[in-house]
């Protein structure tokens, strides 16, 4: 078992699978994977409050695994807000929040381009069909740590406008509809006024002095 720990294996593949019927998983602070699988008596716990995880990339042979397997697994964790469900991605960071205002986030990689106008997440160019998850607060449509006017923008056009899914547009609870149980979970959390969660995506000028200080670390790494 693994525990705070990256798993940075760009186009490579992780399984996570028990091998009896015990339940078992890993748990790692991230992870940027092509092909992910995860067995109905496994789990992969993000374990940490700077979590995330990035599934896809560029390679056609094999296709990275679609973002309609990686929803069934963000909601199979979910479980119901206990965050540990089997056979999905799990936060032990929010099933263990005193106040259950925390979650792991799902957007696409067409979302992140086209509805966010972001084309990096943390370093990585985003593909179109990439799945990219951050653990945050329940209400933090857009991804960025906070909730506040921009994320009720998202969430009031997703319920207005037919055909929208997914959490970009306010599908808080993973249930496939934008309704009055994610007004109440938005409406909850910025009732509290709670912090920021780290990290806030940068100004492009700090993400560029970030890019440079990320590659001279996997320069060091290599060097020894
Ligand atoms: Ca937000
Ligand atoms: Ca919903």
């Amino acid at each position: 078992m693994m525990s705070k720990k990256s798993l940075l294996i760009a186009a490579a593949l992780l399984v996570v699978v028990s091998t009896n019927a015990m339940a078992a998983g890993v748990n790692v602070n991230n992870f940027n994977v092509a092909l992910l699988s995860i067995g109905p008596t496994s789990y992969l716990n993000l374990n940490s409050t700077a979590s995330y995880g990035i599934v896809g990339g560029t390679i056609t042979t094999p296709i990275p695994t679609p973002y309609s397997t990686i929803r069934t697994y963000v909601k199979n964790g979910f479980a119901n807000f206990a965050w540990n469900g089997l056979g999905g991605i799990n936060s032990s960071v929010a099933a263990a929040d005193p106040l259950q205002v925390t979650a792991l986030a799902l957007v696409s990689g067409s979302d992140m381009i086209n509805v966010l106008g972001e084309t990096t997440f943390h370093g990585r160019t985003v593909a179109a069909t990439d799945s990219l998850i951050r653990y945050t607060y329940y209400g933090d449509a857009n991804f960025d740590g906070v909730v506040n006017a921009a994320d009720y923008a998202k969430i009031n056009y997703g319920s207005t406008h037919g055909g929208l899914s997914g959490w970009v547009w306010g599908d808080f609870n993973y249930d496939g509809s934008i309704n009055s149980f994610d007004y109440d979970l938005i409406n909850y959390v910025d009732s509290l006024h709670l912090p920021p969660l780290g990290p806030v995506v940068p100004e492009p000028t700090a993400l560029a002095l970030l890019a440079v200080g990320a590659i001279t670390l996997v320069f060091f790494r290599r060097r020894r």
